[in-house]
Order: structure tokens, then C-alpha cells, then sequence
């Protein structure tokens, strides 16, 4: 096949709970995107790449403290098996080794849109415990991303998300009645309310607005809306403080 003709991307997953992934990609725009191969993953367990006879996968921290860091060797053995190098510089173009991390760059729909964009191989690298050990940082990893302030207990939830946030970007992931370009993140403004039949439900009424059939005034309406909405729960939007901006 003609290269530039082949959009589809290649996602493999590193985890020492290979489990928690066994259905979530099997719905919705995700379950399609691999049916129309647009999309391949595959979900790797740690463990598989260790070569000590307990396949240790975890070790203490030098230095001291608590918990339990992941070793490299099962890592950079996983990526040298996927990707045919550990030399971060000899990636073939269009890789990218994500590792999940809370130290990591802010996850934004500029990031999602970078990744859809731009690879066609990505290696996610779950971390667990205290962390990953800073070698595979410093060799193997090109992304270092974070999904937002709060602690999870493991990268696992993070490469969901990001997986999820990119597929959908590619290129006819989405149904021809849906464009990603519509979306609230794409236009910096959070989506206005919708409604459904029935006109009336328990006493509260669809606003008169949405049935007249006037569509400048309905556009008006739902701009207003979000605008409102985007100034209630996300006025760091409106300000251009929070690297949404860089779209
Ligand atoms: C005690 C200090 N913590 C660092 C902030 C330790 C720690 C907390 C949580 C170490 C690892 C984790 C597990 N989290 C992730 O691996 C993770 C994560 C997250 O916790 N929040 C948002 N995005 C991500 S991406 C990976």
C-alpha cells in the first residue's frame, strides 16, 4: 500500500494489569475505529518481558522511602521487542513512547490532536506504585503526559482517556454525521444545554426558543448559553490561562 494513503495507527499498551483493558475498547467509536481498521491495539503485560526466574517486575527505591519503583529492564526489553530499538533517536518517524505519569504535561485536546496528527505508533507505558525508574524516562520516552490534578493509582485510567481523545480524531473515526472540529475543547467554550422530546417533562418546560424554528435566534441563544456556562464552571477558558490557547 501506498504509504501516505495509510492513515491508521498502531497503539500498544504496557501495563503490569493487562486485565483492566479486556473491554474497554470494545464500545462505540473506539470498537468502530478497530473494526475499520483505523485503529490496532494491543495490550502487553510487563511481567511477559521479565527475565529473572520470580519475573520481578517492581524493586525498592534506592535512597530509601516507600513503596515500590518499576525496574527497566522488562521496559526497555518491551520496547525493543515493539518498536525494534531502545535508541529513543532511531524510532522510525511517527513513534511516539507516552509514559503516564503525574509529573507529566498536561493532557489537552492540542496534545490529542498532536498525537492524531502526527504518529502512527504509540507505545503507552503505564506506571504503578511510586513511579517508573528515571532510565526509561531519560532513553526510551518521547511524551511525558499527565491527565490533570488528582491522584490515581496507576497510568491504566490515564492511557484510556488519552487513547480515547485520539482515536477519535482520526481521520473518518467518526461518523460523517459527527465532525470532531464541532466539538466544545476545539471552539475553547463549553457546550450549551440540550433537550429532547417531550416539550414538557414534569412541569419543566423546553425553552420556547428551541421549538420556534428561528435558527439565528437559536444560534444566538446557544452561544449564550455556553458562554454563560463556560464563564460558571471554566472562566480559565475565557482567560487564556490554562494552555488551551495553544490550539
Ligand atoms: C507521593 C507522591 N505521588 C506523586 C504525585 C505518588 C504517586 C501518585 C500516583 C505516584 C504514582 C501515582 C499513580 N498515577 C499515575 O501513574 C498517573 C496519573 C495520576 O495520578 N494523575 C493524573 N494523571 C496521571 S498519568 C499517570
Amino acid at each position: 500500500m501506498n504509504e501516505e494513503m495509510d492513515q491508521s495507527m498502531k497503539i500498544d499498551v504496557l501495563t503490569i494489569f493487562p486485565e483492566f483493558f479486556d473491554t474497554v475498547f470494545e464500545f462505540g467509536i473506539i470498537r468502530r475505529a478497530k473494526l475499520a481498521e483505523i485503529v490496532e491495539i494491543n495490550v502487553h503485560d510487563i511481567r511477559e518481558y521479565a527475565t529473572d526466574k520470580h519475573k520481578m517486575v517492581d524493586d525498592r527505591p534506592f535512597g530509601g522511602g516507600d513503596g515500590m519503583v518499576l525496574k527497566p529492564e522488562p521496559i526497555f526489553a518491551a520496547i525493543e521487542n515493539l518498536i525494534g530499538t531502545s535508541d529513543r533517536d532511531a524510532y522510525p518517524a511517527g513513534t511516539r513512547v507516552v509514559l503516564l505519569s503525574p509529573q507529566g504535561r498536561p493532557l489537552k485536546q492540542a496534545v490529542a490532536r498532536e498525537f492524531a496528527d502526527e504518529a502512527k505508533h504509540i507505545v503507552m507505558i503505564c506506571g504503578r506504585y511510586e513511579g517508573v525508574d528515571e532510565r526509561v524516562n531519560a532513553t526510551l520516552v518521547t511524551d511525558e503526559v499527565s491527565i490533570g490534578d488528582y491522584v490515581l493509582s496507576g497510568g491504566e485510567p490515564a492511557a484510556i482517556v488519552i487513547v480515547d481523545s485520539v482515536i477519535r480524531l482520526l481521520p473518518n473515526a467518526l461518523g460523517s454525521d459527527t465532525s470532531a472540529e464541532n466539538d466544545s475543547f476545539e471552539r475553547g467554550l463549553l457546550d450549551c444545554p440540550h433537550y429532547t422530546r417531550p416539550a414538557e417533562f414534569r412541569g419543566m418546560a423546553v425553552p420556547e426558543v428551541l421549538l420556534n424554528g428561528n435558527h439565528a435566534e437559536i444560534d444566538k441563544w446557544r452561544f449564550e448559553k455556553a458562554l454563560e456556562k463556560t464563564k460558571l464552571n471554566r472562566k480559565d477558558l475565557l482567560t487564556g490561562e490554562n494552555g488551551e490557547s495553544e490550539r
